[in-house]
């Protein structure tokens, strides 16, 4: 399966979810226009950006004439249409927890974006609840406890992509279980995971190493 041969362009934002597919493109070698994006120039509210993504949200990519937004869909698309080797293929043994791992990324995902919005969005105190912040970090590190140490197919898919984006982010929330880390390892030590790292651009959105919660 071969996609077509105009070139991928990604719409991005340094740190968020479309690393992931920022790492994918890299780890297909597929060829691509990085549009590097911000979320403090209201870029991602224009008219034009809204037609790729309803939301106004990164990622969003321009792919074989279509527009896509949904980062779990993107893998999925990109391995099916350019990288089989990077999915479990319909029918096939492992295909549910292939399935399964790739959307768990998106249960880390929700506690992320909760952490982020209380430590990040809301800059003023009596915005934050100390309460979500410390539930959410708690919630954080259970659902991490279902995370490595092996990729989660046996062999290193999409799945792992989605999930090795949301571990590497996680550490900046909460101390990760050991076989997290080591998973994150593994992750980081990829060359695609690194070039994609090479390319992602200033930090958007976490400029400090680590986001306590709040005592209490
Ligand atoms: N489920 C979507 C979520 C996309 C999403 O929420 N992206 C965040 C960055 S991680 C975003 O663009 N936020 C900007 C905003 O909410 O205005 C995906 O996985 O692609």
């Amino acid at each position: 399966m071969q996609g077509g041969d105009a070139i991928i362009r990604l719409w991005h934002v340094a740190q968020s979810r479309s690393f992931r597919v920022l790492w994918v493109l890299e780890e297909i070698g597929a060829a691509y226009d990085l549009i590097p994006c911000s979320f403090f120039d209201r870029s991602l509210r224009d008219v034009d950006h809204l037609q790729r993504s309803p939301a106004g949200r990164v990622p969003a990519i321009e792919v074989d004439g279509q527009s896509l937004c949904e980062s779990g869909a993107i893998l999925l698309y990109l391995a099916e249409s350019r990288a089989p080797h990077l999915r479990v293929p319909e029918g096939a043994a492992g295909r549910a927890v292939f399935l399964q791992g790739l959307h768990y990324a998106e249960t880390l995902g929700a506690h992320l974006a909760n952490l982020t919005q209380h430590h990040i969005v809301l800059r003023e105190d009596w915005m934050r609840s100390p309460t979500v912040m410390r539930l959410e970090a708690a919630r954080l590190e259970n659902a991490l406890r279902a995370i490595g140490p092996d990729w989660v197919s046996g062999d290193f898919t999409v799945a792992d992509i989605a999930i090795g984006y949301a571990v590497s982010m996680a550490r900046r929330f909460v101390t990760l279980p050991d076989d997290a880390a080591q998973y994150a390892k593994r992750c980081a030590a990829r060359p695609a995971f690194q070039r994609a790292l090479a390319k992602d651009g200033a930090a958007q959105i976490y400029t400090q190493d680590f986001y306590a919660p709040p005592e209490g």
